[in-house]
This record gives structure tokens, sequence and C-alpha cells, in this order.
């Protein structure tokens, strides 16, 4: 029997691609083409599954293009490139990548919020410009980590890493806020106290966001979410671009009207608004916070066993829409 047909629609790990191309016939954008939506469809067309990356969209247009299609497998937890609605009406499943990120990941929120709290990237632009002569009392005075709060907004899996770093290792006292309040024994595990989020802004010295983005997640933190905030506080964002309003932001962070802030994703990245390009109090970087090798090769490799799972052995690892497959086929005429 000939094998199945998968694209993997970004360049990869090799030795992901030599593990499906056991089980598949594998075509593969090793090269990294920036392909439009008419040639990732193009390149589509005749496959059954998909691996894609959090960059990689799948529409109700692309689906209509790929009637061979059965499974998009994300190398990502954050699937908003997906339109689930439309994958469940064509019949295709979405898998995404939870679980193995959630540590790396946590671990830059907080190399992101120390940074930016404690004015790093800022004070090494300035000394690599040739501009320190002498030490000063104030120079580059930033904000302390230890003993604050930190409000967390999001407390998932991430958010929950996130919490018990900053309780444990630096003895911060850890709030947060979230659709629904944690149980009591995974609160006690992280220290953390849950809160309405204008409290949060309110009283932290630093705001963290590790929610999903959805349509109501946008611009979660706005201008009058910013000017709730301290002057002091730190935000930073590990969650998705949109989250944040990225002008309001850079608005706040000119005025000083917070402190210092950390991103790692940007609305229409990779372009970034720029006005973060021109303020000093800001720690930029491009969508890295799951990036170890460790951990993105554990992504890969989980979303290549979906594809594998499912395609081969009908058994997908980390579904997003089976169940709601499975109730479209049993109401259908
Ligand atoms: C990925 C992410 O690096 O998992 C996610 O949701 O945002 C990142 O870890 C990116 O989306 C690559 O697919």
């Amino acid at each position: 029997m000939s094998k199945q047909r998968i694209l993997i629609a970004r360049a990869m790990f090799p030795e992901v691609i030599d593990k499906l191309a056991v089980h598949f016939e594998v075509e593969s954008n090793q090269e990294d083409a920036p392909w439009s939506q008419e040639e990732f469809a193009k390149h589509l067309a005749d496959k059954q599954g998909v691996f894609t990356t959090g960059s990689d969209r799948i529409d109700a247009a692309l689906l209509s293009a790929c009637p061979h299609l059965k499974i998009c497998a994300n190398m990502a937890v954050g699937y908003n490139n997906f339109d689930i609605a439309a994958m469940t009406a064509a019949g295709v499943l979405g898998t995404n990548a939870p679980g193995v990120l959630n540590e790396t990941t946590a671990d830059f929120g907080f190399a992101l919020l120390m940074a930016a709290a404690r004015r790093v990237s800022e004070s090494e632009h300035w000394l690599r410009a040739g501009q320190w002569d002498r030490w000063r009392y104030d120079l580059f005075a930033g904000t302390d980590i230890h003993g604050s709060t930190l409000g967390i907004i999001g407390m998932g899996r991430i958010g929950q890493g996130i919490a018990r770093r900053g309780a444990h290792g630096f003895g911060m006292q850890v709030i947060y806020h979230n659709r629904s309040q944690l149980d009591a024994a995974t609160e006690a595990e992280c220290k953390a106290r849950y809160v309405g989020k204008e409290e949060l802004l309110r009283s932290a010295d630093h705001v963290v966001l590790v929610v999903p983005y959805t349509p109501e997640s946008r611009h979660t933190i706005g201008a009058a979410e910013l000017a709730m905030m301290k002057p002091t506080a730190t935000l930073v964002n590990v969650a998705r671009g949109g989250i944040v309003d990225d002008a309001a932001l850079a608005a706040a962070l000119r005025e000083k009207r917070i402190a210092a802030a950390g991103l790692d994703v940007f609305e229409g990245e990779p372009s970034v608004h720029p006005d973060l390009l021109t303020v000093p109090n800001v720690v930029l970087t491009p969508h890295i916070a799951s990036a170890s090798n460790a951990t993105r090769l554990a992504m890969a490799n989980l979303a290549a066993d979906n594809l594998i799972g499912f395609l081969i052995h009908g058994k997908p690892l980390t579904p997003l829409n089976l169940e709601a497959m499975a109730s479209k086929t049993a109401s259908a005429p």
C-alpha cells in the first residue's frame, strides 16, 4: 500500500523529518521559503496531513483547496493560527503541542521580567554605545524582583511555572487572575492568591501575561489597564501578540507611566510597532520563549507523533477538536 502524503510547512529538525519519512511520503519546506497562502495551498493540495508552526495559517480558503487533508499538527501550544470551526466543518483534526514547553517558557518569562525590571538590555545598549565613563549612585537603578508582588494574568501550566519560580525562588507574593480560580492544592503549591483583574493591575509590582489569544483576550492590556498599573511596574508578555495594545504600551513606556516591559510576542509579528523600537525601557525578543534546543525538539516530536498517531494508528495524542468532529459526524443526516 502506498504511503500517505504529508507536508512539513517550515524548516524542521532533520531527525524529525526522518522519523516522519518512515511512515509517510514527506514534502518539507526545508529551505524555509516564505509561502503565500496560495502557494501553501498548492503544496498542501494532495496531502493527508500537515506539520505547522504557529506562523502557518489554516483557514477556510486553504481547507477548501485541500480536499484530502485530515490533520493539521501544530508545533505550538497556542493555536490561534487555526480556524478550528472551519477545520471541524471540513472534517480536519487539529492538534497542538502542550506540556513539553511549560518550564522552558516559564524560565524565559522570568528572564524577561528580570531583564526589564533590572534594566539589563537598556544598560547593555548604553555600554556598547561607549557611553560609560564613570559610576553613579543611580546608574540604571531599577525595581527589585525579590520580595515584590508578582501578578500573573492567565494561570495555566506556564503561569503556574512562573508563580512557583516567583514564590519559591524569589520570595514574591503571587497574585493571579484567570478565567476560573484554581483548586486549593494548586494555589497552595504556587503560593498564589486569586484576585480580580483590576486589583491585580493596581497592586502588582510586576505583571506577567500568559493568556491564550482569543477575540475576548485581545487587548487585555490597553491604555485603561496601563493607567491602573504602578509607575514603577514592569509588564511582561510571553503569551501572544495582540493581548497587549502595543501602541498604548509604547506610549506608556515613553511617558514613564510604567517603568519597563519585556515582550516576546507582538501584534502583527514579525513586524514590531515602530514606537516600541525607539523606547529604551523595553526588552524585545523574537518569539523565543520556548526556544531551548531540547524543548523545541520535544515540541517538534509531539507534532510528529500526532501525525503518526492519527494517520497511522487512528489515535492522536493531543487533539483539539476530536469531540466536535465526532458530534458533527453523529448529528449528520
Ligand atoms: C512557538 C508558542 O515557538 O507554543 C506556542 O504557542 O508560541 C511558541 O512556543 C511558536 O508558536 C512556534 O510554533
